[in-house]
């Protein structure tokens, strides 16, 4: 198999790019990614270069895309704008990237008639009310509430009309929140495992009740790789890790963890429009693919997920005073 990996320097996608180099010793990878903010060369470091081919360029760009996906198998697209907080102050790049560059690699899978897994979220579907006994399921109507999340439902419903209207042969997957090594410092645990390894106190949006359902980004890459290899043609999946927490305990948990009292950190301003709960059923990925997750202990995957930043200052200083600068605007 070749496959091309669209945004595979960023978070989720690198993670999945050295999933699939272990998992598939006999695959090659070519990682497409413009290196915007979120890209990062660093992410893919290590990666014998003749099993994985790094291409920077842009997926709106049509002849790079079409020259691309002419010569590979498949192509597994997470190349995305993908923070709610800078879609609501700058909307435009996530029309670009999110809308039309989808678009661009339609039409180019379309032409040489390949395989595609387009990767999306759960923010599609809104969100839920704390104590609403019903979680997220295919089913589920879209209502996406940000620029981003209406950005990414508008990517997967061209998907969808790209696979009914001119039988392209794509899956989709909607995943919950990830949490791992390579994540931005603009999201919310590195940020305030950051903000404390800089001696600053975690910034809590609202009253920190929103609930997010966390999984780890081996559990994501994991679901992905399945989907590709078993998925049916045009079906959707929800991936999720049954990870509900509340952000004000993960904000404790990761306080205690780092040493520091479990009510050292403040209050801020609340996100507009900011989604109160997403949850997930994963049941059908899990009894129609058989996929299972493996690291359900949050706690222990949190802890990993501290010492790696703690272990990688090099790598999250560049990119933390910006970030911070961005937030203090
Ligand atoms: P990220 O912001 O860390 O990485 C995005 C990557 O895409 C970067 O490497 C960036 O350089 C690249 N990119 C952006 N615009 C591009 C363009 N026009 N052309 C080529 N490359 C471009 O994002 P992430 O958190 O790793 O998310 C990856 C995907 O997973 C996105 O599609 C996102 O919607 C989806 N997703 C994320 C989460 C999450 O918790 N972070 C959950 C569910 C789904
Ligand atoms: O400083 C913060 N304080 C805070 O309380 C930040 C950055 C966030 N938050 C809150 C907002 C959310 O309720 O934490 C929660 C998580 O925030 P983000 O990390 O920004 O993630 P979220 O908005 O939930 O979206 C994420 O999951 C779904 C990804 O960024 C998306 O790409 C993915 O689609």
């Amino acid at each position: 198999m070749k496959i091309i990996v669209t945004g595979g320097a960023g978070f989720i996608g690198s993670n999945f790019v050295h999933y699939v180099y272990r998992e598939r010793p006999d695959w090659h990878i070519t990682v497409l990614d413009a290196l915007t903010y979120a890209g990062n060369r660093a992410n893919l470091e290590g990666l014998d270069p003749s099993r994985v081919t790094f291409i920077e360029g842009n997926i709106t760009d049509a002849e790079l895309v079409d020259k691309l996906v002419a010569e590979h198998d498949a192509v597994v697209h997470y190349a995305a704008e993908s923070h709610n907080d800078n879609s609501l102050k700058n909307p435009r790049p996530f029309l670009d990237t999110n809308i039309i560059g989808t678009y661009t690699i339609l039409e180019a899978v379309r032409k040489h008639g390949k395989r595609l897994h387009h990767i999306s979220t759960d923010e599609v579907y809104g969100d839920l009310e704390l104590d609403d006994p019903n979680r997220f399921t295919e089913n589920t109507p879209y209502n996406p509430s940000s620029p981003y999340s209406s950005t990414k439902a508008g990517s997967d419903l061209l998907v969808r009309a790209w696979v009914r209207s001119f039988g392209v042969q794509a899956t989709i997957s909607n995943c919950s929140n990830n949490y791992g090594p390579y994540q931005h410092v603009e999201k919310f645990i590195p940020r305030q495992v950051t903000e404390i390894l800089e001696g600053r106190r975690p910034k809590l949006y609202g009253t920190g009740e929103n609930v997010r359902d966390w999984i780890h980004t081996e559990d994501h890459s994991s679901a992905v790789l399945t989907i590709l290899e078993k998925g049916a043609i045009g079906e959707t999946y929800l991936i999720g890790a049954d990870g509900e927490k509340d952000n004000k305990s993960v904000v404790e948990l990761i306080l205690t963890e780092m040493g520091k009292g479990a009510d050292e950190y403040d209050h801020v301003n609340d996100r507009p429009g900011h989604d109160m709960r997403y949850a997930i059923d994963s049941t059908k990925l899990r009894t129609e693919l058989g996929w299972m997750p493996k690291f359900t202990d949050f706690e222990a995957g949190l802890k990993s997920t501290i010492d790696w930043y703690t272990a990688n200052e090099s790598w999250w200083k560049p990119q933390k005073a910006e970030t911070e600068a961005k937030y203090a605007k």
